[in-house]
């Protein structure tokens, strides 16, 4: 094993004045073009802090060395992440939904990313015609960015491969995350389809925005696939990233999103609950201040 004990703690006080004042510790973006902030309301008043980890996501990363940094920290994180993961069959994603989020936003079903509706099992995709037909299993890092295959374990990943609305998944196609202006579309959990209004973007191009309360859970989601499956993806230059790797304007934006929408309980939780099936977990959820360790997803 290439990672050496060091104890947690260590790792802790490392970053404790990046947990007092989370936006000093985001990375420097100098000469990288404003992007349009979240919202006015995220802009008026910081953040709350982030939840804490739970013991079993304490446990889980307390073998990483707390002194690593950019590519020896996502090195580390690359090797545990993939030798730990247990793929699930993409069948068996939708059972696992069940024992997943329960509770979140009031619903003890079956949580949906992109629309406010509250699934049983039941009631998985299926035909549908609008939106509230059906949920299915969404690839949140559309799977045409690694080419389509099916083969472990993105294809069936269980952080990123989310329960969601069938008619706004179709929607939001292969769109990359981003800030919308004039949308074309809205679902009934404010998840927007329309122009992007994010500096660095193609002009006249579209994009996918979630609701302000799941932006940073998506910019989570995207820091662990870039690290997941880091060096795994021959393919393919998309509009937010080339392989694994997240393109610059993109990376900017998930950093605000991750900053202004931090982990709650629900979020931490709902990694437990991955931890419990699938042997590993997202470690921007447990640590998000490993995020400031790393300078370029
Ligand atoms: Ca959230």
């Amino acid at each position: 094993m290439r990672v050496r004990y060091t104890h947690i703690i260590v790792a802790r006080l490392a970053v404790l004045p990046c947990l007092l004042i989370l936006a000093s510790c985001r990375p420097d973006v100098e000469g990288v073009p404003d992007a349009r902030p979240l919202s006015p309301a995220a802009d008026a008043s910081p953040p709350p802090p982030h939840a804490a980890p739970t013991a079993a996501g304490i446990a889980y990363f307390s073998e990483i060395p707390g002194t690593l940094v950019d590519d020896g920290l996502v090195g580390a994180l690359h090797a545990k992440l993939a030798g730990d993961h247990q793929s699930l069959s993409f069948d068996a994603l939708y059972s696992a939904y069940e024992s997943l989020d329960a509770g979140r936003d009031g619903c003890s079903g079956i949580y949906d990313f992109y629309s406010s509706k509250c699934w049983t099992p039941a009631e998985a995709c299926g035909n549908y015609t609008q939106e509230g037909d059906c949920f299915n299993r969404e690839h949140s890092w559309p799977k045409s960015w690694w080419g389509g295959g099916t083969g472990p374990d993105q294809h069936e990943d269980l952080v990123a491969v989310i329960p969601a609305d069938g008619y706004v998944n179709n929607s939001r196609s292969q769109l990359p995350l981003g800030a919308v202006v004039s949308p074309n579309y809205t679902s009934s959990n404010g998840s927007k389809r329309g122009l992007c209004n994010v500096a660095g973007t193609a002009p006249g191009s579209d994009c996918f925005e979630p609701p302000d309360s799941l932006k940073g859970d998506f910019a989570r989601i995207y820091f662990y696939m870039a690290v997941r499956y880091e060096g795994e993806f021959s393919c393919c230059v998309e509009p937010a990233v080339n392989g694994a790797d997240i393109l610059p304007w993109q990376e900017t934006m998930l950093r605000e999103w991750h900053a202004m929408d931090p982990v709650d309980i629900d979020e931490r939780d709902r990694n437990d609950s991955v931890f419990g099936l699938q042997r590993n977990r997202n470690p921007f959820v447990d640590f998000p201040e490993f995020t400031t360790r790393i300078a370029d997803f």
